[in-house]
C-alpha cells in the first residue's frame, strides 16, 4: 500500500480553507471513498502525487490532456506569452489564430466566440438559443452534462417528459420549469417533446457521445431524429462537444457522426489545461451576439494570452502529428484487455468507447442511457478504482465518467494497465 500521509495531510487543510477541500467536487473521490490524492506534478502519460507516489494517468484532467502532461510545446507557448504580459483585457491577434483553428477543423463552426470554461459556453450557446428564437424551453438528456449553468442542473421529473425539476439547492423552479429532461438513445421521446412543446423549444443540447454518465455512443436512430426534429421544429440542434470536441477526432464527434449541429459548444483540449471555452455556429446565428447583435455575452479574461497560447500549441501539435489512428489502436487494445480481464474473472462488465475516451462499466447489460448507467455495480467500481490506484493506475473516481488515453501513452503502458487490472477483477469476485 502507497504512503499517502502527505496526501491526507494536504486534505485535513484544504478542508478548512475550501468547501470538502477542493475546487470541483469531482475531484474529492466522493463516489469511491477514501480521500483525494494531492499531484505534485504530471509529466507525460505520468502523475505524480506529493507523496512521491506515480502513476499511469487515464483522468488527464477530465479531458484536456490529449498530449499528456507538461507537452514542451505547450509549456514553452505558454512561457513564451507569459513574458509578454499575462492578460490585457484588449483584443490580440491570438485569439484570432486558435479562432481559425477551431473554424478550419469543426465542421459546423463559422464563427466562434471564447470564452473560460465548458460551462461558459453551454451557458452562453443555451441564452443565444433563446435569443435567436424567441422560445423559452430548452431539451436535455438524462445522464449528459453540460456544466454548472442553473438551467441544466435539472433532473427528469417522475415521466421522461415532465418539465424539470432542479437538482440543486439554488436552482428555482422558475429556472427549472423551461428545461425538459428526456432518456437518451430514444428518439420516440424526442418526438412526444416536440409534438407536445414544439413551437416553445429554443434548442435541444446533447453530448453527441455521452462521457458524463460513463461512456456512452448514440444509436442510428438517435442521431437521425437529433438531425431532423429539432430543424424541423425551428429549433437549434447544439452539440456540446466540451468533451469529444478534438478528442474523439480533429473535428469532434460531428465529424464522425454524420449529423451537423447549429451551434457546438467547445472546451478542455482547446485550453491545452489552461481555462478556455468555446461556442460556435453559422455566421448568421453567432453574429446575434454582442456587440455584433444583441445577445449579451462577455468576460474579463475571455480569450487570455496565455489559454489561447496553450490551446494554440495544443491543436497545431495534434494537426501536425495526427495521432488518433495511434490513439485508436492504443484504445481499442485497451478496451479490449479490460473486457477479457472481466470475462476471466467471472465479473459482468461491459465497455463503452468512442475513440480514446472510455467506460469500463460493472454492468451485466449495455450501457445506452442513465436508466441502465445508474443500475451499474458502483460499489465494485469502488473496489476496482482503489486496486488500481494501489498498482499505480489513476482512473476516474465515479463509475458515471469516461477515461481517456493520451498521445503520450505507450503500448507497455496499455499492457500495465491491463495486468493491473486482471489482477483487481480477479479480487472483485
Ligand atoms: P467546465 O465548466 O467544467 O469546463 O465544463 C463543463 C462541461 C460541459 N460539457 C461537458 C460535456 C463536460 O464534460 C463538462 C465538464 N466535464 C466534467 C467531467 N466529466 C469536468 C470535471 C469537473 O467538473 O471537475
Amino acid at each position: 500500500m502507497a504512503a499517502r500521509e502527505l496526501s491526507r495531510t494536504a486534505f485535513a487543510r484544504a478542508k478548512q480553507l475550501i468547501p470538502g477541500g477542493v475546487n470541483s467536487p469531482a475531484r474529492a473521490f466522493g463516489a469511491v471513498g477514501g480521500e483525494p490524492l494531492f499531484i505534485a506534478r504530471g509529466q507525460g502519460a505520468y502523475l505524480f502525487d506529493i507523496d512521491g507516489n506515480r502513476y499511469l494517468d487515464y483522468v488527464g484532467s477530465w479531458g484536456p490532456m490529449i498530449l499528456g502532461h507538461a507537452h514542451p510545446e505547450v509549456v514553452e507557448a505558454i512561457a513564451r506569452a507569459a513574458r509578454n504580459g499575462t492578460s490585457f483585457g484588449a483584443p490580440t491577434e491570438a485569439e484570432s489564430e486558435l479562432a481559425e483553428l477551431i473554424i478550419e477543423a469543426v465542421p459546423s463552426v463559422d464563427k466562434v466566440r471564447l470564452v473560460n470554461s465548458g460551462t461558459e459556453a453551454t451557458m452562453s450557446a443555451i441564452r443565444l438559443a433563446r435569443g435567436v428564437t424567441a422560445r423559452p424551453m430548452v431539451v436535455k438528456f438524462a445522464g449528459c452534462y453540460h456544466g454548472h449553468v442553473d438551467s441544466l442542473l435539472v433532473a427528469a421529473g417522475s415521466s421522461a417528459a415532465t418539465l424539470g425539476v432542479p437538482n440543486s439547492p439554488g436552482v428555482t423552479p422558475g429556472t427549472a420549469a423551461d428545461t425538459l429532461v428526456l432518456p437518451y438513445n430514444d428518439p420516440q421521446a424526442l418526438e412526444a417533446a416536440f409534438d407536445r412543446h414544439g413551437q416553445k423549444i429554443a434548442c435541444v443540447i446533447v453530448e453527441p457521445v455521452v462521457g458524463n454518465m460513463g461512456c456512452v455512443n448514440p444509436t442510428r436512430e438517435f442521431l437521425d431524429a437529433l438531425g431532423s426534429l429539432p430543424r424541423r421544429h425551428g429549433a437549434l440542434l447544439v452539440f456540446d462537444e466540451v468533451m469529444t470536441g478534438f478528442r474523439v477526432a480533429y473535428g469532434g464527434a460531428q465529424s464522425l457522426l454524420g449529423v451537423t449541429p447549429d451551434l457546438t459548444t467547445l472546451g478542455k483540449i482547446i485550453g491545452g489545461g489552461l481555462p478556455v471555452g468555446a461556442y460556435g455556429g453559422a455566421a448568421e446565428i453567432m453574429d446575434h451576439v454582442l456587440p455584433a447583435g444583441k445577445v449579451f455575452q462577455a468576460g474579463t479574461l475571455s480569450g487570455n494570452p496565455l489559454a489561447t497560447a496553450a490551446g494554440i500549441a495544443t491543436l497545431n501539435v495534434l494537426r501536425r502529428t495526427n495521432p488518433y489512428p495511434r490513439l485508436e489502436m492504443l484504445s481499442a487494445r485497451l478496451a479490449d484487455g479490460l473486457r477479457q480481464a472481466a470475462a476471466e474473472a467471472g465479473v459482468p462488465a461491459t465497455i463503452g468507447r468512442c475513440g480514446s475516451m472510455m467506460t469500463l462499466f460493472f454492468s451485466q447489460h449495455p450501457v445506452r442511457d442513465w436508466q441502465t448507467a445508474s443500475a451499474c455495480d458502483t460499489a465494485r467500481f469502488a473496489r476496482y478504482f482503489w486496486g488500481m490506484i494501489d498498482r499505480g493506475v489513476y482512473m476516474p473516481c465515479s463509475q458515471f465518467e469516461a477515461f481517456f488515453v493520451s498521445a503520450a501513452h505507450s503500448e507497455q503502458d496499455i499492457e500495465d494497465t491491463i495486468a493491473a487490472a486482471k489482477q483487481v477483477l480477479r479480487g472483485l469476485v
